[in-house]
This record gives structure tokens, C-alpha cells and sequence, in this order.
């Protein structure tokens, strides 16, 4: 497998002044015209290009002689150039055959593009890297009637009608960017209009543009986009430089969205909804979507990319501002709970596997492969580190001037680095560790009598940088003021303020490692009952999972009903802190600390939820009866996930079903999805079979309404889930080259149903059967499947002998490099 190092990075050779797009879009396929106006240090160059066919090429006017270029597979190589001038051509794409959803291609009856990381080059021949800036002029021509709305990044120039009933818009985007953030779409598409003012003053129109049916479904999104706009202003003085804003909301696309020039792409489930549509999840996925896409104006847009290495670079600090936006919009139990347990189960366990890397990669084989957690996840936490090593003002002050500075250029970390170091005064070298090398890092506590200490173990058997808050704790003296220290050396000591005090550590989840902590019993049962930090006590919560799972086998006693008691009583004043403490830890994070076996996780948290439920059942039916509130205020939402999550556990109790039935029936998402979520974790059952019945009828026609039914079809009725997934795949409202129903169906069934996966006999031969349908079709989708076992290293030694000859087998028959490489990473794990 061919690898691209960091190492081997060469500037660019060639300048390119301006990009002259004309697009004519027919039935059957499409003409690209690109004119370049270059300037080469060099008479050969090479430019990328992928199934294109190329029907005439130019210099300056002038057609090119046949030994004056080339075309292969990957480009178009040119010889004997004069060192500037302007290079035209005229390729040839047909977005209709285009299943990859990269380049240009058609989701339903319109266009669209997806540039990032390498699609570009899907559209016509270019220099296909992020550091290579230009300005684009666009021409896109259509039938007026097939497409009456012709969209590319930039500011609307002029319009002009043509013959035939076709019809032409010009563009111009006056800010030079790489070519993966080039967007265009072409639809017969309705739209919401609003508008913003600017600090500076400047009018700026917004626009969400969706299928005519979605039209009732765009409640959110310009809202979200307003308070974007208004938080970049305030927080980091950023401000929008276009004269327009678009997003395009459309079914089939790989990702959540894309940040293209003045041109959002968002994939519809992340965009659309309105009050009766949206459950609070996708609400908040709305919000930090389009904060996101839109913060990326900035890092990335502004300031991009020197080469794909750097991907962090504009990921990890979009994810870090989007999750600012998000706590400032819900709050620290609504917003970063949910992030540290993002991060433990999806990077956690990444960075156990065999798919570990650094935040920053040294190679890769296919770039697509690397928008992983680590890069956004673990890199939004390295930012965090890093805010608290030079304190908010100054963090604040740095980013300022890093977008000030690099404003207009591709940059790399060490640019941004440089910035901190300037403004703080203090040398980065340590910390930069945490970009450089790969793995989890463990904090482990031990009591020496006198002292406690706190040692560091990472794999690279280097000392990090490790921002750490803590506490003392005694029965007699309560807690003691939070404290925080720098750790950066291998152990550090703490001297007891009393023979009987206990230490706890990692308040506000301040060093994203994985803590090993034995505490005493009481002083893990009076901090659930009594910490003030959420943060901490939901981490420690987290411990008391583990005991009652790995210890208790699921089987509760008197202290154990006790403390469940008194957690439901005490911590109900905080209702969202209350849902996330109610939260079984995911499989995935179990078995980064310790070794458990999937089915045994099954059968175990099943019986606990049993217990509990009946433990709590008088609590969580005042819960389930208490007022249904249906705004969308930070408190009615956190309402709402308590009370899904007391559905989830009053389901196992007598009247369950019946309750769960209810709540199918109101007229909320938000409930509905928790219904569907109790089903989830039920045994068969012909009640909840007609409820779901009842649902199917109603929704098999939303797409998105389909995809929370599908996830718990998945689920429900564990090893016998297959029968009926079977039926589902088949259906004729079922889309099959559809990313989000996919993931939902069979990403769930393979990733989540562990009794399918482990007790089917047949499990890894349908999984292996649709990653092959998928490499020809989708490679993307097809990556992500394989993605779904990374964690396989983690499984009992015969688990992992039933799939491996599965992975062998596979590794013969894949055609595309992003499935092969993952494929070769998952054997490599076992
Ligand atoms: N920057 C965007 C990345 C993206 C992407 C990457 C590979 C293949 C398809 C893709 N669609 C979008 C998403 C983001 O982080 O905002
Ligand atoms: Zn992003």
C-alpha cells in the first residue's frame, strides 16, 4: 500500500492566479472548463484527476501537441510548458454514475459536490492539495427547468437566460482557498430566507435551500446559524465576509456536513427539522452541526491547511470552539458530559487499537481514513490543554492572533504553536507531545501512607503536560477547595492533610486520560451523593458501573439499593446530571480499562437494569408522570432526558410496556425516540411488536423518522434481530445508497447488537458480504463498516479467531485503498 509522509512535504511549483470554472450540466453528464492562469517554477507539472475524460487541453489559446501531455488513472501530466500562461481544458464527468458521493454527483433530483479531502479532482484536472490557493470564477449552466437554482461558493455576479431553456449564474469568491472547499449544487430546490448584520455593519444574506417536500422542516437551522454568528463575533471578534450564507440540505452524503466557501453541504439529518420532527438529540446536533460548519469560516477557510497532516489543525480547534458554543448554549451537563463520553467510547477506544495514531499522522495511505476521533476529538481536548497552560485571556488573545497572522495562507501546528509561545511566554515543547504521539495515557493513584501520588503512563514512556485539578475528601472535614497543579513528570506526590484523606483527581475531566482510582466505598458513595463538580461526579459514577457490572455481576445488595436511592432523591434538582449519571458506560470505554466479553456485558447490564428499575420504580414512575414539557429551553430539555431515561429503566418493570406504549404515542420525537430506545433493550415482546408496527406505518416514508426505527430494529430482539433486518433491507421504502439509513440498520446491528454478532452463526459473513458491496459502491460507507471492529483486540481470543479468516478473505477481495488500509489495520489488531 502506497503511503504519503509528512516528512517528504515539498511546497507546491506551481501558482495559480485565478480558477475559471464553466460547468454545463446535461442530462446524461456534465462539461467542465477549467481555465488556469499559472505561473510554474518548473516546465512539468502534474495536476490530479480521477474519472474524468479529457476532450481538449490549451495553452494560451493554443491546442496543446499530443507529447506535450499525458492522462493516467490519477492525472493529467504536462511537458514542455512555458513557466506562466494560461492552461485550459475541457473534461467530461457523469455525476449520475457517481455512487462514491465525492466529486459531483446527485443525491435524488439535484447535484451537489463533496471536495474534502480529495474530490476535487473527481471534477476536473487540478493541483488537488489544501495548499494551493486561488479565487474561483464559476459558470454553472442548466435547464431552467430541471434546475432552476444554480448555486457555487462566493458572491452571486450576474444571471443571463440562454437557448434551449437553459440558463446560466456567475459566481466570484474573492477569497483564495484550496480546492476542497469548491462547492456547487444544481436543484429544482425551495428555500428560508433571513438575514444578519454584521458588527461592522455589513448585510449579509442567509439562506437554507432543501427539497421542496423538506420545506416544513427548517425551524432550526437559521436560527442556529444566527447565534453562530453572533458567538463568533463576540467570543473571538470574527466576522462572516461574504455577501451571502447557504446551506443545502440533502439525503445522501458521507458526513455530517460540509464547510465549503460561503456554501454549507449538510447531510439532511443534521439540518432539517421542526418542533414535531426533531428529538432533542438531533436539536443539539443541529446547533453544533451548524456552529461547526460555520465557525470553519474561520479555521480552516481563512486559515487552511498546509498539507492533510495538519488536519487537526482547523478539526480539533473547530470541535473545541463548536463545544464552547454548545456549553455557552446548554451547559456543562448538557453539552461536555456528553462530549468526555463521546471521547471515551469512539477515541478511547481508538487509541487501544490497532488504528491508533497521533493527533497529527506522520502517514497515511487514504486520507478519507483520517477523520477520526482522534483527530477532532482528542484534538478539540489538546486545545483544551492547552487554554488552560496559558489561561483563557491569553488562549484568547493567541487564537486572535493566529487568524490575524495567518490569515489567507495554509499553516501547520507549529504556526499555531508559534502564536501561544509568543503570546504566553512560555515554551510549548513538552506539551507538543500531546500532537506527536499516539496512544491513551493513565493516570493511576496509590496511597503511600503519608502522601498519595498520582503517576503518568503512557506507551511512549515520555512525560506529558497534564493540567490536573484536585481535591481531598474526609468523612469529618468534607471537601476541601479545589486545587490544580501542572503534572509533568512521570509521578508527583501529595502530601495527606489527614491520615484518613483521600484524594480525588481530574475535576472538570481537565486531563483526558483514563484514571485509575481505587477509592474507599463511602467516599465513592458520599461524592455521588454530595460533589458539586458534574464533571467529577460523573466520572466517578462511571466507577461505580464498573463495580456493580464487573464486581456485582448485576446482582445489587443493601448498600448498593441504598446508594441507587439516594442518588435518584439527591440528585434530581439537576435533572440533565441526573440522565447522564443514569447511563450504563458503553461496552466500547468498559474495555479500554478492563477485559469483559460483549455477550457477558448483554446479560449483565440487562439484569441491572432489571434491578434497578424495580429498586427506583417508585421514583421513576413520578418521573414518567411528572408535567411533559415540549419547548426547547436548555431546562425542558434536560426534563426530557431524564424522563427517557426512567423509560428506559421503568420498561423492565410490570406496567412497562404499557408506558412505553404511551409514549410512542405523544406527539414529541424526543419521546417517541426514547420509546423506541426502551424497546431497544427489551426482550421480544408482542405488545411492543404492534407498537412498532404502529410506528412503521407512520414513518416509512421519512427518511429521518425512519432512522431511529431502524436502529432499534437492529437492536431488538438481539441474535433473532437478522430475520427481520433482512426484510428491512428489502423493503421498497428501504434506501440502500443511503449513508444514514445504512448506519442505522446495519452500522447498529453490527456495531451495537453484540448476542446478533457473537451468537449468530453466520454474523461475520453478512458483515464481510456488505463491506464488499459496498467497496465497489461506496468505499467511504464501506471504510466505516470495517471502522465499526476497531476495537476487536479488546475481544476473548476466540471471538477474535472467528473473524479473522473472515478479514483475510475480505482483504483479497476489496478494490478501493480506503477499505483495504482499514481492512489491513483490523488484521493487524488481532
Ligand atoms: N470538514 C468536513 C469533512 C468532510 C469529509 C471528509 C471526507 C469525506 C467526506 C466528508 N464530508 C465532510 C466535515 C467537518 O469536519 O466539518
Ligand atoms: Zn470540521
Amino acid at each position: 500500500m502506497e503511503l504519503t509522509y509528512l516528512k517528504d512535504y515539498a511546497t507546491p511549483k506551481v501558482v495559480i492566479d485565478n480558477c475559471e470554472l464553466k460547468v454545463d450540466i446535461f442530462d446524461e453528464h456534465a462539461l467542465v472548463i477549467c481555465s488556469l492562469q499559472y505561473k510554474s517554477e518548473v516546465t512539468e507539472l502534474f495536476l490530479d484527476g480521477e474519472e474524468l475524460e479529457l476532450v481538449w487541453i490549451q495553452i494560451d489559446g493554443k491546442a496543446l501537441d499530443k507529447k506535450n501531455y499525458s492522462v493516467d488513472s490519477k492525472g493529467l501530466s504536462l511537458r514542455d510548458i512555458p513557466l506562466s500562461g494560461k492552461l485550459t481544458y475541457q473534461v467530461q464527468i457523469n455525476p449520475w454514475f457517481n455512487k462514491h458521493f465525492s466529486g459531483f454527483y446527485h443525491s435524488g433530483d439535484m447535484l451537489v459536490t463533496q471536495c474534502e479531502a480529495e474530490g476535487f479532482r473527481r471534477i476536473t484536472f487540478f493541483p488537488d492539495r489544501p495548499d494551493v490557493l486561488t479565487t474561483y470564477t464559476v459558470t454553472m449552466r442548466a435547464c431552467r427547468t430541471k434546475y432552476p437554482v444554480l448555486l457555487s461558493n462566493g458572491n452571486f455576479v450576474s444571471k443571463a437566460l440562454l437557448e434551449d431553456n437553459r440558463h446560466e449564474k456567475v459566481f466570484f469568491d474573492p477569497h483564495p482557498k484550496p480546492c476542497y472547499l469548491f462547492a456547487m449544487v444544481a436543484g429544482d430546490l425551495a428555500h428560508v430566507k433571513s438575514s444578519f448584520t454584521t458588527s461592522s455593519g455589513e448585510h449579509v444574506d442567509l439562506l437554507l435551500h432543501t427539497e421542496k417536500a423538506d420545506l416544513n422542516k427548517t425551524e432550526f437551522a437559521l436560527d442556529a446559524l444566527k447565534l453562530s454568528m453572533d458567538w463568533d463575533e463576540k467570543v473571538y471578534g470574527l466576522e462572516y465576509d461574504l455577501d451571502a450564507f447557504h446551506i443545502v440540505a440533502t439525503k445522501h452524503f458521507n458526513m455530517g456536513a460540509m464547510e465549503n466557501k460561503g456554501l454549507n453541504i449538510f447531510n439532511s439529518k443534521f439540518i432539517l427539522g421542526a418542533k414535531h420532527t426533531v428529538s432533542d438529540q438531533d436539536y443539539k446536533n443541529i446547533m453544533a452541526i451548524v456552529a461547526h460548519e460555520y465557525f470553519h469560516n474561520w479555521t480552516g477557510n481563512r486559515v487552511t491547511l498546509r498539507d492533510w497532516f495538519q488536519l487537526s489543525l482547523k478539526e480539533g480547534l473547530t470541535v473545541f470552539r463548536e463545544q464552547q458554543f454548545m456549553e455557552d448554549l446548554l451547559g456543562v451537563e448538557q453539552s461536555r458530559i456528553d462530549d468526555v463520553k463521546r471521547l471515551q467510547s469512539l477515541q478511547f477506544t481508538e487509541d487501544s487499537s490497532a488504528f491508533s495514531h497521533p493527533v497529527r499522522p506522520t502517514s497515511y495511505s487514504a486520507i478519507d481514513n483520517f477523520y477520526t476521533a482522534t483527530v477532532y476529538e482528542k484534538g478539540a481536548e489538546v486545545i483544551r490543554i492547552l487554554q488552560e497552560l496559558v489561561g483563557d485571556k491569553v488562549f484568547n488573545r493567541s487564537v486572535r492572533r493566529y487568524l490575524k497572522q495567518f490569515d489567507g495562507t495554509a499553516a501547520t501546528i507549529e504556526d499555531w504553536l508559534s502564536v501561544f509561545e509568543a503570546e504566553s511566554g512560555k515554551s510549548l515543547e513538552q506539551f507538543k507531545l500531546w500532537y506527536e504521539k499516539s496512544g491513551l495515557m493513565t493516570l493511576e493513584v496509590s496511597d503511600l501512607g503519608e502522601s498519595v501520588q498520582v503517576k503518568q503512563t503512557h506507551k511512549s514512556n515520555e512525560a506529558f503536560v497534564i493540567p490536573l485539578k484536585y481535591q481531598w475528601w474526609d468523612i469529618d472535614a468534607g471537601y476541601s477547595k479545589i486545587e490544580s497543579c501542572w503534572f509533568d513528570k512521570e509521578a508527583i506526590e501529595f502530601k495527606k492533610p489527614d491520615s484518613k484523606s483521600v484524594l480525588l483527581i481530574n475535576h472538570a475531566f481537565t486531563a483526558p486520560a483514563v484514571i485509575k482510582n481505587t477509592l474507599p466505598i463511602e467516599a465513592l458513595d458520599h461524592a455521588l451523593l454530595y460533589q458539586s463538580d458534574s464533571l467529577l461526579t460523573w466520572q466517578l459514577m462511571q466507577e461505580k458501573w464498573f463495580y456493580w457490572i464487573l464486581d456485582k455481576k448485576g446482582q445489587l445488595g443493601a448498600q448498593d439499593r441504598e446508594c441507587f436511592i439516594g442518588l435518584l432523591t439527591s440528585r434530581q434538582k439537576n435533572p440533565a446530571l441526573l440522565a447522564s449519571l443514569l447511563q450504563l458506560p458503553s461496552y466500547e470505554y468498559m474495555v479500554t480499562k478492563v477485559q469483559l466479553d460483549a455477550v457477558e456485558y448483554t446479560q449483565i447490564t440487562q439484569n441491572l437494569r432489571f434491578e434497578l428499575a424495580h429498586i427506583g420504580i417508585d421514583i421513576f414512575k413520578k418521573i414518567l408522570s411528572s408535567d411533559l414539557v415540549n419547548d426547547f429551553t436548555p431546562s425542558s430539555i434536560a426534563r426530557r432526558s431524564l424522563i427517557a431515561q426512567s423509560l428506559s429503566y421503568f420498561g423492565f418493570t410490570e406496567h412497562g410496556v404499557g408506558v412505553i406504549s404511551e409514549f410512542m404515542e405523544l406527539d414529541s420525537m424526543t419521546y417517541k425516540t426514547a420509546a423506541l430506545e426502551a424497546i431497544s433493550l427489551q426482550k421480544y415482546n408482542q405488545g411492543l411488536d404492534e407498537v412498532l408496527d404502529k410506528y412503521l406505518d407512520e414513518f416509512k416514508d421519512d427518511s429521518l423518522a425512519l432512522l431511529p426505527y431502524l436502529k432499534t430494529m437492529a437492536l431488538y430482539g438481539h441474535e433473532s434481530s437478522w430475520v427481520k433486518v433482512e426484510s428491512l433491507l428489502e423493503a421498497s421504502f428501504f434506501d440502500k445508497t443511503s449513508p444514514n439509513q445504512i448506519a442505522s440498520l446495519l452500522g447498529t446491528l453490527f456495531g451495537k447488537n453484540y448476542l446478533f454478532i457473537h451468537n449468530h452463526c453466520d454474523s461475520f459473513n453478512i458483515w464481510s458480504q456488505w463491506v464488499e458491496h459496498f467497496d465497489k459502491k461506496n468505499p467511504q460507507l464501506a471504510a466505516r463498516l470495517v471502522g465499526i471492529y476497531k476495537g476487536v483486540n479488546c475481544w476473548s481470543q476466540i471471538r477474535q479467531e472467528k473473524i479473522a479468516p473472515i478479514i483475510k478473505t475480505l482483504l483479497s477481495k476489496v478494490s478501493h485503498k480506503q477499505t483495504y488500509e482499514m481492512l489491513e489495520k483490523l488484521d493487524a489488531g488481532i
